[in-house]
Parts: C-alpha cells; sequence; structure tokens
C-alpha cells in the first residue's frame, strides 16, 4: 500500500463549485446520479476523480457523453482529460449498500439505509475529489418505496417533496453551506421521528428532529435536552448561533464511530444517544450529553471552518473534544471530568505515545487515514488546544477564536492557521508551543528542588525529555505550562519569583512555570518552610511529571491540596507505590494513606464523585507504563492485594457510607445524584473484595430490585467478584432475561462477561458468539465482546498459554474481510507486545499470522507497523 504524506499537499486542481445528485433506491439496487460543476483551478486539464466499488454506467460532459479515448477508469480513479472550462460533468453509478459491511459509504443497517462519508467513503457512493479541501454545494434528490422508506433525509433544507407512481416517493434537500464531501449524508428508511425546538440568540426558530426504530421514541428525551444545552453554551461561551432551519439527529445500531457530524443530519451509533434511567447507566447519559455536544460543536468547529487535509484532522478534532469537555465539565461535576479524561489520555493515549503507532497530533504521513482516529489526535490535540486557552487566559483565547471563525469561515484551513490567530491575537510566540503538532511522544518533566531555610529561597528546577518516537526520534524542547502550587504545613504558601509576574499579588498561591528549554530554574523568595511542591496542578500539561516525594508528602497533598484534581493524584500515586512496593514482596503499611482516605470520606464538604474517585486504583494500563519491567499477571495481582488491603482497612467507613445511602425518590441523571451513585457503588463493590458476610444476598437483591441501570449494572460487576459462581450465574440470567430485547443493555452484558476473571472466559466468549444477542456485523456488540476481552480483562487475554492473543489474532482476520476499520481498531492490545516481555514473543507471533494474510490496507497498516 502507498505511504501518502503531508509534504506531498498539493492543492486541488479542480473546484467543485456545486454537487447535484439523485440516489434512486430500488428493491435489489440503487442507482446515482451525480452531475458536477467542475472548474479548473490552474493549468492541469486532467480530472482525477477517486471512487471505489462502483459500477460506472454513464460519463457525459455538458451532456455529451464522455469518449472512451478521453477517459481512464481504474479501480479507484476515473480520469477525464481536457477540461479546459467550467463544465457539468455527470456520472451514473450503482452501488451495493447491502453488500457494504465496511459501514462506510452506503450501507443498509437494519430497515434503513445510511451513509458514513468521514474520512474517505464518499468515493463509495460516487465519482468525486474526495478530499476536505473540496468545498460544494449539494442538492440532494431521493427516492424511494415509500412504505419500505417513508423517511428520506439529507443534508440541510428539504425543499420539495412528493409521491411517485408504483408505490414510491421522493424528496429533494438542498444545503446551503458549502462543505466536503465528508459532511454529506443520507438516510432513508422507515423510523419514526421525535421533535422540538430551539430558539437561537437572534432569534431563529430551529426545528430539532430525532429519528429513531418505534421501540426508542422514549430514549430520545435526554439527547433533545442536551442539545439544546449545548446549542445555547456554544451562543453564550463562543458566540455560534446555528445556521440551518433543521438540526436532525438519526440514531443507527450499526455504526463505526461514536457519531457523525454531517451537516444538518448527524448520524448517531445508537449508543451515544438514546438513553432512559431503565436501561442506561449514569457514565452512558454522560456519554450521550458530551456525545451530542461533540457533534454539535462541530458546526463551528469543523463543518463551517474544516480541514485543508487528513493531516490536520486534530484542528477539528483537538478543539471540539476540547469544547465539549468544557462544556461537560459546566454541566457536571469540573473535577470529575478532568480527572476522567486525564485517567484516559494516561492509560491509553500515553500508551499510544509508547508504542510503536505513535504519531504527531498532525501526522507526516499515514497509509489509511481511518487509522489516525486516535486517542493522539483527538485526547492530546484536546490538551494542545487546553494549554493554548490557559495561557492566553478566557478574553484573549475567546478574542482569537472570534478571529478564527470568522477569518477562516467556509475554508478549509491547516493547525498552523489555528496556531497563528492565537499568536497574533495574543501578541505571544508560539514558534515553540507549535511541536506539540509535529513531535510524537509523551514529555517526562523532572523536578528537583533546593530549600535555604535561612536565605527563604526555594529554586525549583524543571528538566524536559522525551523518548524518541518512530515520527520524531529526535526531539527539541516542548512548551510547556506547568501549573504549581507549594503547600506548607498550614496550606498553601504565598509565591513570589522575579521570573514571573506574581509581585504584586502576595496572596497568589498558584503560578504557572512556562518551560520553554530543556532545562530552567524558577527561584521563589520569602518561602518560610519547606514546602511540598504541588505540580502540573489540574494537569496542566500532557506530560509525565517525576519528583521523589515522600509518602508523608503524598498524603500531605491528598489531604490538603487545593487543587482537587492534585488531591486525586496524589493518591494515584501512593497506590502505585504500594503496588511497586507489593511486587517487590516489601509491603508498605496501609496505615498513612487510608488514615487520608478515612478523613476525605468523613468530610462532608468534599463532593462524593470527586470521593469515588480517591478509592480507584490507577488502571493497568497505566501501570504497566509506569511499572515497566513487571510481568503483567504479577502487577494484577500485586493490584489486587493492594485494593483488597485498601478495601479491608476502609471496610466499617465504607460500610457506613453505603448505609447512609437513600436512593432518591425519581431518578435523575444530575450530577448530584450521580456522585452519590458513584460514591455508594464503589464503597459496595470495596465492601465486597473486603469479605463482606452480606454480598452475595446485597448484590443478588440489587439485580433484581435495582430501579435504574447504574445500580443494577455496578451491582451485576460485583457478582462477578464473589467466590461462589453460582451467585453470578443466576445474576446473569436473571439480567439477560429481562433485557434480551434492548440491544445496547444485552451489550453490557457482553462486556461484563468479557470482563470476568475467573474461570474459563475464553471458552464461555466463544460460546456466547454463537448465541441470538451476539452479531458479528455489529460492532457494538464486537468491541463489548472482544474488545472488552482484550483490552481490560488482563489475566484471561494474558493466560499463559497464548490462547488469548490467538483467538484475537483470529478474529481480527476474519473482521478484516467484512469492516476494515473495525478490525484495525481491534488488533491494537496485540500491537503492545513490546511492553510484555516474555509474554511478548507470542502476541507477536499472533500479529506474524496476522501479517502473512491478505490484509486490507487499515489493518496491513497497523500490523506492519507493529512488527
Ligand atoms: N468526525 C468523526 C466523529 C467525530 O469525531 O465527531
Ligand atoms: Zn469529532
Amino acid at each position: 500500500p502507498k505511504v501518502i504524506y503531508l509534504k506531498d499537499y498539493q492543492p486541488p486542481a479542480f473546484a467543485i463549485e456545486q454537487t447535484q445528485l439523485n440516489f434512486d433506491i430500488g428493491p435489489d439496487s440503487v442507482i446515482v446520479s451525480s452531475r458536477l460543476r467542475v472548474v479548473p483551478c490552474g493549468s492541469d486539464t486532467d480530472l482525477v476523480l477517486q471512487g471505489e466499488n462502483l459500477t460506472t454506467l454513464a460519463v457525459s460532459l455538458d451532456g455529451v457523453p464522455v469518449d472512451a479515448a478521453r477517459m481512464t477508469e481504474t479501480e479507484s480513479t476515473l480520469t477525464v482529460r481536457g477540461i479546459d472550462s467550467a463544465c457539468w460533468l455527470e456520472t451514473r453509478v450503482a452501488i451495493d449498500p447491502w453488500g457494504n459491511s465496511s459501514l462506510e459509504g452506503l450501507y443498509k443497517s437494519r430497515t434503513m439505509f445510511c451513509t458514513q462519508c468521514e474520512a474517505e467513503g464518499f468515493r463509495k457512493i460516487t465519482w468525486f475529489l474526495d478530499r476536505p479541501d473540496v468545498l460544494s454545494v449539494y442538492t440532494t434528490r431521493v427516492e424511494a418505496d415509500k412504505s419500505d422508506c417513508p423517511i428520506l433525509l439529507s443534508n440541510g433544507n428539504c425543499i420539495n417533496r412528493g409521491d411517485l407512481s408504483d408505490g414510491r416517493h421522493f424528496a429533494e434537500w438542498h444545503d446551503p453551506h458549502p462543505k466536503p464531501s465528508y459532511l454529506f449524508a443520507l438516510v432513508a428508511g422507515d423510523l419514526e421521528c421525535v421533535t422540538d425546538e430551539f430558539v437561537t440568540v437572534s432569534g431563529r426558530r430551529v426545528v430539532i428532529e430525532v429519528y429513531v426504530e418505534p421501540k426508542d421514541l422514549d430514549k430520545c428525551a435526554h439527547a433533545i435536552a442536551s442539545l439544546k444545552r449545548a446549542m445555547r453554551w456554544d451562543e453564550e461561551k463562543y458566540g455560534r448561533e446555528y445556521d440551518l432551519d433543521c438540526y436532525m439527529i438519526v440514531a443507527v445500531d450499526d455504526f463505526n464511530m461514536g457519531a457523525m457530524e454531517n451537516k444538518g443530519l448527524n448520524i448517531f451509533n445508537t449508543s451515544c444517544v438514546l438513553a432512559h434511567p431503565a436501561t442506561t447507566t449514569d457514565a452512558g447519559f454522560q456519554r450521550v450529553e458530551a456525545v451530542v455536544a461533540h457533534e454539535y460543536f462541530h458546526n463551528w468547529s469543523g463543518n463551517r471552518v474544516t480541514c485543508r487535509d487528513w493531516f490536520q484532522l486534530s484542528l477539528k478534532e483537538g478543539f471540539t473534544v476540547y469544547r465539549d469537555a468544557c462544556f461537560s465539565a459546566d454541566m457536571n461535576s469540573a473535577t470529575v471530568k478532568r480527572i476522567e479524561d486525564v485517567n484516559l489520555l494516561r492509560s491509553a493515549q500515553f500508551a499510544e505515545d509508547a508504542g510503536p503507532l505513535a504519531h504527531a497530533v498532525r501526522p507526516a504521513s499515514f497509509i489509511e487515514i481511518s487509522n489516525f482516529y486516535t486517542l493522539t489526535i483527538y485526547e492530546k490535540g484536546a490538551e494542545i488546544v487546553r494549554m493554548l486557552a490557559n495561557m492566553l487566559g478566557p478574553e484573549t483565547f475567546r478574542q482569537a477564536t472570534d478571529r478564527y471563525f470568522e477569518r477562516f469561515d467556509g475554508q478549509a484551513v491547516t493547525c498552523d492557521d489555528f496556531l497563528s490567530v492565537m499568536e497574533e491575537v495574543s501578541g505571544r510566540d508560539l514558534s515553540r508551543f507549535a511541536r506539540w503538532y509535529s513531535q510524537a511522544g509523551t514529555p517526562v518533566i523532572d523536578v528537583q528542588d533546593e530549600y535555604n531555610a535561612e536565605s527563604q529561597i526555594y529554586r525549583m528546577t524543571l528538566r524536559q525529555s522525551c523518548r524518541p518516537t518512530p515520527e520524531t526520534p529526535d526531539k527539541q524542547p516542548f512548551h510547556i505550562p506547568v501549573r504549581i502550587g507549594l503547600l506548607g504545613e498550614a496550606g498553601a504558601l504565598a509565591l513570589y519569583c522575579d521570573q514571573l509576574a506574581t509581585q504584586e499579588l502576595a496572596d497568589n498561591t498558584d503560578v504557572v512555570l512556562e518551560l520553554t528549554d530543556t532545562e530552567q530554574t524558577f527561584v521563589f523568595t520569602r518561602v518560610p518552610e519547606r514546602p511540598v511542591p504541588s505540580l502540573c496542578r489540574n494537569f496542566s500539561a500532557p506530560v509525565h511529571v517525576r519528583y521523589p516525594y515522600d509518602e508523608p508528602a503524598l498524603v500531605q497533598l491528598l489531604a490538603r491540596d487545593d487543587d482537587l484534581f492534585n488531591r486525586w493524584q496524589a493518591s494515584q500515586e501512593i497506590a502505585i507505590r504500594h503496588i511497586a512496593a507489593e511486587l517487590d514482596g516489601n509491603p508498605l503499611s496501609m496505615d498513612r494513606w487510608t488514615g487520608a482516605l478515612e478523613q476525605c470520606l468523613a468530610d462532608a464538604a468534599l463532593d462524593s464523585a470527586v470521593m469515588a474517585e480517591l478509592l480507584h486504583l490507577p488502571t493497568m494500563s497505566y501501570l504497566i507504563d509506569r511499572l515497566e519491567g513487571h510481568d503483567v499477571l504479577a502487577l494484577h495481582a500485586a493490584r489486587k492485594t493492594v485494593e483488597e488491603k485498601l478495601a479491608i482497612a476502609l471496610k466499617p467507613r465504607l460500610h457506613k457510607a453505603l448505609q447512609a445511602y437513600h436512593p432518591p425518590a425519581q431518578y435523575q441523571p444530575e450530577a448530584g445524584q450521580i456522585a452519590r451513585r458513584s460514591l455508594r457503588n464503589v464503597a459496595a463493590r470495596l465492601c465486597v473484595i473486603a469479605g463482606w458476610e452480606q454480598a452475595a444476598d446485597w448484590i443478588e437483591a440489587q439485580v433484581r430490585a435495582a430501579t435504574n441501570m447504574t445500580d443494577q449494572l455496578a451491582a451485576l460487576r460485583m457478582s462477578l467478584l464473589l467466590p461462589d459462581a453460582d451467585v453470578s450465574a443466576r445474576c446473569l440470567d436473571y439480567f439477560f432475561q429481562q433485557w434480551s430485547h434492548e440491544a445496547l443493555v444485552v451489550n453490557q452484558w457482553l462486556a461484563v462477561q468479557a470482563a470476568d476473571e475467573r474461570g474459563d472466559t475464553l471458552v464461555r466468549l466463544q460460546r456466547l458468539t454463537e448465541t441470538a444477542g451476539f452479531q458479528w456485523g455489529n460492532p457494538n456488540k464486537v468491541r463489548a465482546l472482544v474488545g472488552t476481552f482484550a483490552g481490560q480483562n488482563y489475566p484471561q487475554f494474558h493466560r499463559n498459554d497464548g490462547q488469548g492473543y490467538q483467538w484475537l489474532a483470529d478474529v481480527v482476520g476474519k473482521l478484516d474481510q467484512s469492516n476494515p476499520q473495525l478490525a484495525s481498531r481491534l488488533v491494537t492490545p496485540l500491537t503492545r507486545w513490546k511492553q510484555y516481555g516474555a509474554r511478548g514473543t507470542a502476541m507477536r507471533n499472533a500479529l506474524q499470522g496476522l501479517a502473512g494474510q491478505d490484509l486490507s490496507r487499515d489493518l496491513y497498516e497497523v500490523v506492519h507497523k507493529a512488527l
């Protein structure tokens, strides 16, 4: 397969000013006719269009069929020569949505036809310049049988509809905003609709329509409420107003991504839009809110201002993730949102940065762009925007985003364009900061300090480094904002530092040190005692920070840091020490740590949601990164031992917390209730781990009687911790009987079993794949079962006989034939083989077996880079 390089970017040789499409959906064929207003942009007269799996029926120019001599068709291109002035190019192709299992282009999902065009799916629909810098005005006519497909949707506003002969009908849509082909969408099917309305800041009425299968009509309210909150928030925080008469969302069962921001017609994975207290957990409700907001925010950061080429993907994704994270923080507990995001980043993105597929936020090359919808592009990209926003401050950042949207509206631009506006508005030099876009890898900051009691001078030296990564072996220093505070015995100390503009602020206890060189020393004066530094507050930069804390200092941070995030961070660090000590066979006393946690538990002022986070141990993935060189099963066992000790030490207090919980009269997915439920369920889980005598009865009662999915699913998960397998079997059975008709709940049930660390999970999972609750063609089910097993079930995936690895490779090889995007994503755990010492050989062998097969471009790129 061909490697595509950023350095080879060339602007398009032709513009397509207008795109007129007609979809004729028949009982066993779909004919797509397209009329393109093609305009040469330079001297090149060969128009090379992209296409994939198209059966070409006709090609004409200004109404005249194109001579075979003037045109060349290959598997992936259609070249028409001699186009030296504006013309109408017409093509007619047949496509096969029924046979399209890649879920890219136009495909059939259950009873509906739908599309997914980002990044390069439009070429599976018609011949086109399928690249994001070709913006066109679309008019789309869809025609189909009226009883099979009563609903016919596309982007923009509906301009005409009506009945045809033979029980058929049509609808015509016009989108006035020029857009790239990846934002095209079409839906045709038998759906029902929930409607609502939003009045924009300037008083325009926008119709909101959510299309779902009839059985899901009662699960749309949360998405609609979230959308309206997001629309208001974007007006208030970014001055962005919606720009069409209607905003449509369609829920689809078979979808590779979470959702897609097509102009005016978002298409959503059902898991990211449907929500009901009986079937959706608190986390599920929050995910729906976040994804609905994310797709809405793309209307400006992505659609109105889009990417010049796919190397700039983070321009829209990083910025939009940052925007949705701030929205979620405003709607819920800001600290918990930050903890969740950092946890994800450190568990999954840091691992990406440390692995063979490490790439910069703006990569330099790719084989298959679908492989670059990664945590690096999304989450690390969002951290870059967060650093900028914090460095510029809220007013300047808002001025800069206003200017960005104004200047580039209707254009396809680059990450450099984004940065240049930030630079221009703030007057700051961001040339070093720009390296965050071009250099992969997670920087490490080593902090050393020195205190002189006599002179009351405290020096802090920050030294940065970054391991080589495939694309950027040699790194130049990053520009890293390190937010810090200094803790004294009685609390936060005022900070005086000549290098910073803090002198006038005698009570300034929180400053940002900007590290731009390999090493810098900051000198603080009037420091009355040796402080404990609170570093990288609220995770001010996506870096590893190393400082030689002793446990009392960490306990002090956990108990008293006024940065809530860093209290959690301190607890994580303490846990890591305990796990490391366990691995070394020298367990530490739990007293100091559990004492601090008990105080936190007794502190009524502390947010229960944050408290719940304080009780979670670091994820396995983060531990593997931090405690390199240990066998994964030993690490897993040590983590379990520490968790059990923690649970036993805290049991009386946790029990009290559990008893003190009273379910609300009515379930609401709002911050206060979510916080109480999360503390209650983590307390219950730890009580079960600590050997609570009534655990089995309590769990079974919860599974049967819980009135919301959060509590029911938490109890079901806890049942797998019990020594008596009969109880969990009964719970799983009961749960399935209750919910077998709800696909999304069945997926949770599959995921719970895939995470089962007991017995022969692999055999049970293989059996499950043969049952009615499972379908290989549905990515949600595959991710729930296979993804959970390989990504989260460490003891079972890494079983000594290597069968976990082999099963994953077999599954991936098979899936690659039907859905390459899904296959190349699922294989990720095997690509990390270098982190697994002796076990890595078996992992690599499994990959090697795949490499010998005929692979899709997607899987080829991942497997070969990993080997
Ligand atoms: N653009 C792909 C889906 C998303 O990030 O919103
Ligand atoms: Zn996005």
